[in-house]
This record gives structure tokens, sequence and C-alpha cells, in this order.
């Protein structure tokens, strides 16, 4: 269970697992740490950064950047895509925390490497930072234990292979080995489609990797290397059966309130002139199509009730 799980004296911290972008985001964890606030620093600035053989100036957070790479520049593959009103062009790699891993070209060092010590139970907090991909998300010879998704706990149930779609989160546990296994551990994703678009088919690679007893030979290197099996790109009973393991904690603590009536309904005109907002509820992409929903907002009486002005750089319609 999640909360048994939680309150485990070896639990680690979670892991940030950025899929294709994946981020994969590691932590021990402890139960006390639980309900504390955490704050942290954003350095956001553009820096070059060089993957398949190519450098280009892309913004990084943190020095890292989260998405799928793409080798020609995003702003030109963006603008051409408004301007032919067509699907953006293929990324040219997945990756793993901005790694693409050893299947692609000069990529070798770039792969992700997850450091864990055995009999521990890792959380991992996996984003799909992909553009437009649904991504498959497995580690060989380990079994991931869902217990969250969209900041939402969910009776966590076990799989070898998670799906994700791009803008989701979810947070995994992962238990080791009990013992440091010679042995290296393939973690591995790619794409899960079934439209007629084409799209980036590639996989990108990352390693589990246990760390060794400064005690411990650290000359063998014969490491036996397990691949996970991925689903077929288009396996749609993969993705039917694994959705519906999905059901929410709905335990006393966390009760699953789900309004069961309609008390109040709403009627929605756009008109111009207006401070409108748009939104659109997940993929980035489809903004750039048009789909988005205009929200007029007005002001309630009191002020924080009040939204602030739009951002003196919006770009004006
Ligand atoms: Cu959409």
């Amino acid at each position: 269970m999640g909360f048994v799980s939680l309150n485990m004296s070896s639990f680690m911290r979670a892991m940030l697992i950025v899929l294709c972008a994946f981020w994969i985001l590691p932590e021990l964890a402890h139960a006390k740490h639980v309900r504390t606030t955490r704050h942290y620093k954003f350095n956001i600035k553009l820096q070059n950064v060089t993957r398949l053989c190519q450098t280009k100036s892309i913004v990084t957070v943190n020095g890292q950047f989260p998405g799928d790479w793409w080798k020609a520049d995003t702003e030109a593959v963006i603008n051409q895509a408004i301007q032919t009103g067509l699907a953006p062009n293929n990324s040219d790699a997945h990756t793993i925390n901005g790694l693409p891993g050893p299947l692609h070209n000069c990529a070798a060092k770039d792969t992700f490497k997850l450091k864990v010590q055995p009999g521990k139970t890792y959380l991992l907090r996996i984003i799909n930072a992909a553009l437009n991909d649904e991504m498959f998300f497995s580690i060989a010879n380990h079994t991931l234990h869902v217990v969250e998704a969209d900041a939402v706990y969910v009776k966590p149930f076990r799989t070898n292979i998670v799906l994700i779609t791009p803008g989701q989160t979810t947070n995994v546990l992962l238990k080791t080995k009990s013992k440091t296994p010679n042995a290296k551990f393939v973690i591995a994703s790619r794409p899960y489609a079934t439209g007629p678009a084409s799209f980036d088919n590639t996989t990108a690679i990352g390693f589990l990797e246990y760390k060794k007893h400064s005690l411990s030979n650290t000359k063998s290197k014969n490491h036996t290397l397990f691949t996970p099996k991925l689903p077929k790109f288009n396996d749609t009973i993969f993705a039917m059966n694994f959705n519906q393991k999905f059901h929410s904690l709905a335990n006393k603590k966390f009760p699953a309130k789900v309004p069961k009536t309609v008390d109040r309904h709403f009627y929605f005109t756009v008109g111009l002139g207006i401070s409108v907002w748009f939104m659109h509820c997940h993929l980035e992409v489809h903004t750039s199509w048009g789909l988005k929903m205009a929200w007029i907002v007005q002001d309630g009486k009191r002020h924080n009730q009040k939204l602030p002005p739009p951002p003196s750089d919006l770009p004006k319609c």
C-alpha cells in the first residue's frame, strides 16, 4: 500500500525521471518529510547544449532541459507548423533527463544513469515532457509500484511497464534487489502511437546501476545486461488494460468525493474586445492549432479574488 510504503524507514526520496521527454527525480523519502514545504531555486538561462553531434543554444533550468531533442531550432519547428497548419516536425530523439542514450549516434556518453543501493525503496517522479508522444517506460527486471498520478494518490498497483501521456506525471516506487547484482539494467522509453500521423519512433535508453561497496572488486566489469520488453508501438490492448488499473485511493484519509449530481449549469459565450484568458488542458502543441478555451474571468468582491492583469509581454492579438 502506498502509505505503508511511505512509512518505511528505508524509503528513498524521489528521483525525477523526465521521459522523452522523461525526467526522473530520485529521492530518499522519509515519512516525516511528507508534509514539509520544500524550496527550490530555478536558474533559467540560455546555454549551448550538444546532443546527437550537434550544438545549439536552448533554454535550460539549472543546466538541464526536459523534452524531446530536435536537431533543428525548435522556434523554427513551431513557426513552420503554425504556417503550414500541420503538426510540428518529429523530434530526432526522445530522452531520459535530457539524455538520448546509446542507441543514437554521438550519444554513448549522453546516457542517464540511475545509481541505486540494494535493499531500498526509491520514489521515482516520472514526468512525460514530450511535445506530443505518449510513452512506454520500463526498467528491466524491476517491478514498478504506481502510487500516484497527476498529483492524486491512486490505489497502488504493480506493473513492469508504465504508459504516460504528455504533460502527465506519475509517482512510482522502485524496490531495489536485496543484494547488489552483477548486472546492469536498461531503462527504456519509446512511444505508443495509433494515429495516422508519423511520430518519433526512437527509443531512449538509460541504465539502472547498483552502487558497489568500496571493498568490492571494482575491476569486475562483466556485468550482465538486462533489457526490458516494451509493448509494440501500437499495442492498444496494453494501453487499455493499463489505464483500467487506475482507481482513486479512496481510503478514510483520502476519500473519493466525486460529485454525483449536477447542481449548477454553466453557459459559455465568447466575445471580442475583452481580456480573455486562453487555456488548453493538456498538449501545448494543440494551442498552436487554435484549440483553446477562452475564459472571461470577472473579479470577485474580495481582494484575493481579483485576477492580476496580463503580463506586459503577453503578445497582442
Ligand atoms: Cu488537445
